[in-house]
């Protein structure tokens, strides 16, 4: 749509384009511009949803969302969803115009993998109850992450997958598929390797997926297994089976911990440090 065409090969050292017609959103393909003027005219909104539960509350909620009131889809109706076990806890952040924020009380699971494949099914049921009848759009993001660029409408598109930093460069045969053929994640190859940090797309789309994933790792937990990487495995699959539309690059969610950046032309988002010791403890 938006003046694709010649400007998808101003990056020529990367894939800017899927073996099924998606764009993979590298700086310099795109003009950002044009693709806020249509989404303005459409009156495109959308909804961001993250968990803060536990430990991450205190350790990255505050930057997570500082940043995303100077980087997040500026210009369009933003509402944030934030799902926490300790809602009085939540530090109040000053919003600008057309943003709003909604927090949702979650119960405090005991396991951590279950936090983390829980947000499917949650995740699923306030699209149902809330956010498709007043978003066009909905993005779902880890908190542990901080916006440093522009993270704007080019990334809205009917079905959206992150290509994970870790493995954008690395040979098929090293990427973290789950190789249990026992999970309903099992995949022997696939596309891409996509990071659960981010995903998005049209309400039902993402409905989608979600229920999708939900549905699969009930049924691993029947079958008494689960997928090396959790809900990742799953939305792994759910990708390879359904073709994301569009594509965003590592730029959108970089490492600065992982090595060569060659490629990297801007960082519009990063990983927080990690502190599993003291975040991640079973109880
Ligand atoms: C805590 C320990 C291990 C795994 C998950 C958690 C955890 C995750 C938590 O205690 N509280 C919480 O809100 N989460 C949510 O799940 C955060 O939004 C977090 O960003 C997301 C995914 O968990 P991460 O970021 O630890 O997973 P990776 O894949 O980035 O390592
Ligand atoms: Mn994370």
């Amino acid at each position: 749509m938006v003046r694709r065409c010649a400007a998808y090969r101003a990056r020529q050292q990367v894939k800017t384009i899927t073996s099924w017609n998606g764009p993979i959103m590298w700086n310099g393909i795109f003009d950002g511009k044009a693709y806020d003027e249509l989404h303005i005219q459409l009156r495109s909104s959308v909804a961001l949803t993250v968990f803060a539960v536990g430990r991450y509350l205190d350790a990255y909620y505050k930057d997570f969302l500082t940043s995303a009131e100077q980087h997040f889809m500026l210009g369009l109706p933003v509402t944030y969803y934030v799902f926490t076990d300790s809602p009085e806890k939540v530090p109040q952040i000053k919003l600008g115009p057309q943003r709003s924020l909604k927090v949702i009380k979650v119960k405090m699971y005991t396991r951590w993998q279950d936090i983390s494949m829980m947000r499917m099914s949650m995740i699923s049921d306030l699209i149902e109850s809330e956010i498709a009848s007043n978003f066009r759009y909905i993005f779902c993001f880890d908190v542990d992450q901080v916006f440093e660029a522009r993270f704007g409408s080019e990334a809205l598109g009917d079905s959206v997958a992150l290509i994970h930093a870790g493995f954008y460069k690395a040979p098929k045969e090293e990427w973290s598929y789950d190789r249990n053929k026992k999970s309903t994640a099992f995949m022997e190859t696939g596309d891409f390797y996509y990071h659960a940090a981010i995903f998005g797309g049209l309400c039902a789309n993402v409905k989608n997926l979600t229920d999708a994933c939900y549905l699969s790792i009930m049924e691993d937990k029947i079958n008494d297994v689960e997928a090396v990487w959790h809900d990742e495995s799953h939305l792994n699959k759910y990708f390879w089976l359904n073709k994301p539309s569009k594509l965003l690059p590592p730029e959108y969610c970089w490492n600065y911990g992982m090595g060569d950046k060659s490629n990297i032309k801007i960082v519009r988002l990063r990983w927080a440090p990690k502190h599993y010791d003291t975040l991640r403890t079973n109880v």
